[in-house]
């Protein structure tokens, strides 16, 4: 906490401090609560100076902590700068304050400067990041911090458990992440009470519950989200009792506007959670007198005689009138402390508006790691030879795709303790004692990717997640944010959507939104794809465009067991969040089986293979449309004697253009196939860019072959004509060939 800069003769009177000083504030000393009421009003007069800003058009968004003052310094009085954890919401203000960030940097990225600390100018204000003080980047999704701050609580215990895990390491990722951890941290959460309507929170309750984890929600209760009163939102109109059957925790209600009572509700709950019982829950009440943003009203929906009730609670003017009857400042102190205040204020606005712009050519920097590539030839190993023989000499049996992957998973575990792996159905058997006691072999997965990890790596590295996909990936961005290497798995690409507001708003901007100062790299792993006669429309769904759309993930689609080996070590040495797709019809294909690589086999991302040379015509495809073309491939040649050149792409994002360009100015002909349906899939792309950059080369239209624009049905004979087939694949390179 910082020191107390107000002059001590401005305080009260000797005789009046030794007539208090018996007097206990949940202890907290004088000295501390008049530090408390200088966090608290420049809170508030940051507000003030921001909305001026605004309406001079100076700054472009301005959102306030007003009347959540009080419960955000002393939540930061109760916990430890620096050493605890905090995923706060836009309302804390007064907590960051209190925990060291500065008004300077709040208006650096209010005007969004370069120099803003927070983002760079990227953030709108109010989204609070600071390295130093363990405050972590936040977003504006309403809820989605609360399961970062579960993974970020999962990470002090793992390490605490395995202090080595913590250490640097060359050759990966490791070599650019700092890791710190306290074996009695506390994680910090907080969100408004509407959000608490969002099922993210209820997950997060649940797993922290079930954990036991260090971990405080605080639910700062204004009564509102923006127009929608409390008991529209929250059934019975007060989240406490609802929340109340959660074993583990300890509860809070308190007076949010109080500072003491809040801080000794808050003390309370470190206690809980520092002794490793579990969560604690504060529901403090707040009020909200300055609308919900300045692009809110709150008069067409609050009558005034509400407004003037919460307005007898501002914590501002309690806070003055309290210092005041206990004698802690006078009227002049508390003039002398304002008047400080506000001319540090009026000097850090002068500064910001000085702070210079950023300047456009920076708008891609951070999207992805600067420190690692991992296109770049640091991943491009060959296999091992040794590997691919048996002692005896002999040529060692091909393995599937299955295979290597569980036994790249198996070798990275061994080589980079950060790594855990959870998800669904992915332990060998929860009930470890069913284990040890051999009553049981073990399930490891849905198709037995992750067998026998549990066993070899422990409980609290391979785990079984609830089934809710948000939690698998809200959890393992918290992880990774904090060092750890979680390799989690969406046990089929169907059900991948609960998780889509972690995929697309979360874990791969992390890093772009906070200039550089936080990053999540870790890999999700995702069965994908049809083919599997009665796989149906629930387990059979592609849609890698989704995921490719997005600025900040690597997406990998491999179509063979050795490159799934390679892919997916590069994935987990690398720096970034990599969506790793998996085809089941491809796990234990007798197509593209291979020998063990060794331990240290990698590709590097957007490098294609040329699956088969030609020069006649370009086949641009992936995944499991890759031995389906070499089929037809084949065939063309083998009956037309015309010479196809197919190209697996194996990764998505980024790709290779340089093979696909360098192909079809050979061939001069392009065929772009997919199994997504054909409209907006992923080779639209591929076509759009090979007819804008291509066009002086091409002797023919760039056609596409992909599945049908619906789902894919039950029947066979359904799945069939729906999906491309190797004689579609045929038919469509015969007729480029002939164009
Ligand atoms: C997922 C999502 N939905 C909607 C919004 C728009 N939105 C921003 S704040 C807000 C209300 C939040 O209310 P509450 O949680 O009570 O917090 P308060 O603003 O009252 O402190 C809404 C609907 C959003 N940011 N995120
Ligand atoms: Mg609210």
């Amino acid at each position: 906490m910082a020191t107390t800069k107000t002059d001590p003769k401005s305080a009260v009177g000797s005789e009046r401090d030794v007539r208090k000083a018996g007097k206990s504030y949940e202890g907290l000393s004088r000295e501390q609560l008049i530090e408390a009421y200088r966090h608290m009003y420049c809170s508030r007069r940051v507000d003030d100076r921001e909305i001026l800003l605004k309406r001079q058009q100076k700054i472009f968004f301005q959102i306030s902590g007003a009347g959540h003052e009080a419960v955000g310094v002393a939540a930061a009085f109760a916990l430890k700068s620096g050493y605890d954890w905090f995923f706060p919401y836009y309302r804390d203000r007064a907590l960051c304050l209190a925990l060291g960030a500065t008004a300077y940097d709040m208006l650096l990225q209010a005007v969004g400067s370069a120099d803003d600390p927070s983002s760079g100018g990227r953030q709108m204000p109010s989204h609070w990041s600071h390295p130093h003080l363990n405050i972590v980047t936040g977003s504006s999704p309403t809820g989605t911090q609360i399961l970062h701050a579960v993974g970020c609580a999962e990470v002090g215990r793992y390490l605490a458990a395995h202090p080595d895990a913590a250490k640097k390491a060359d050759g990966d990722y490791r070599q650019f992440k700092d890791v710190k951890f306290h074996g009695d941290e506390i994680t910090y959460v907080s969100l408004g009470d509407g959000t608490t309507s969002e099922g993210e929170f209820w997950e997060a309750l649940n797993t922290a519950s079930n954990l036991r984890l260090p971990l405080i929600f605080v639910i700062e209760d204004n009564g509102y989200a923006i127009s929608v009163p409390v008991e529209v939102q929250t059934a019975g109109g007060n989240i406490s009792p609802l929340v109340s059957g959660f074993p583990n925790f300890h509860f809070e209600e308190v007076d949010g506007t109080d500072p003491v009572a809040s801080y000794a509700a808050f003390m309370r709950s470190v206690a809980h959670c520092r002794a490793g019982n579990g969560p604690a829950f504060v529901h403090a009440h707040v009020i909200r007198p300055y609308s919900h943003s300045l692009s809110d009203d709150e008069r067409l929906y609050r009558p005034d005689a509400e407004r003037q009730r919460d307005a007898q609670r501002d914590p501002i003017t309690r806070m003055q009138m309290f210092l005041l009857r206990e004698g802690i400042l006078d009227e002049k102190g508390i003039n002398q402390l304002e008047k400080q205040v506000d001319d540090d204020l009026q000097a850090a606005t002068d500064r910001a508006l000085l702070a210079p712009a950023p300047t456009p050519d920076t708008v891609t920097k951070y999207i992805y790691s600067p420190d690692l590539d991992p296109t770049s030839s640091a991943f491009d190993t060959q296999p091992s030879a040794a590997k691919s023989e048996n002692s005896d000499g002999k040529k060692a049996a091909p393995k599937t795709m299955a295979d290597l992957i569980t036994a790249t998973l198996r070798d990275e575990m061994r080589r980079d303790e950060r790594i855990v792996i959870f998800g669904e159905d992915v332990a060998d058997c929860s009930r470890e004692q069913y284990l040890k006691q051999k009553l049981v072999k073990g399930k490891g997965g849905v198709f037995k990717l992750t067998a026998g990890l549990q066993m070899e790596f422990g409980s609290d590295r391979v785990f079984n997640s609830p089934i809710a996909e948000a939690n698998i990936v809200g959890r393992a961005t918290g992880m990774a944010t904090r060092g750890l290497k979680p390799v989690v798995e969406i046990q089929f690409f169907d059900y991948i959507w609960p998780a889509m507001m972690q995929l697309r708003n979360e874990l791969p901007l992390i890093r772009w939104r906070s200039y550089n100062t936080f990053s999540a790299p870790c890999v999700i792993r995702v069965a994908i794809g049809g083919y599997l006669t009665g796989g149906a429309i629930y387990h059979s769904q592609c849609g890698e465009s989704i995921f490719t759309h997005i600025p900040g993930l690597r997406v990998v689609f491999p179509s063979n067991a050795l490159d799934a080996a390679g892919l997916l070590r590069t994935a987990i040495r690398c720096d970034d969040p990599v969506l790793f797709l998996e085809h089941k019809r491809l796990y234990r294909e007798t197509y593209g089986r291979a020998p063990y690589p060794g331990p240290d086999y990698m590709v590097p991302f957007g490098k294609a293979k040329i699956v088969q040379p030609g020069t006649d015509l370009s086949v641009i495809t992936y995944g499991a449309v890759v031995p389906r073309a070499l089929q037809a491939v084949q065939k063309l040649e083998r009956e037309h004697g015309v010479k196809a050149e197919l190209i697996d792409l194996r990764s998505l994002n980024p790709f290779d253009w340089d093979t696909i360009a360098a192909s079809v100015q050979k061939t001069n002909r392009a065929l772009v196939a997919y199994e997504d349906s054909l409209s907006w899939g992923y080779g639209a792309e591929i076509a759009a860019r090979i007819a804008d950059q291509m066009f002086e080369h091409l002797d023919a239209p760039v056609r596409r072959v992909a599945a049908m624009d619906v789902y894919v049905a039950y029947h066979p004979d359904l799945e069939n004509a729906i999906l491309p087939q190797a004689s579609d694949l045929f038919r469509a390179m015969k007729e480029l060939s002939e164009y």
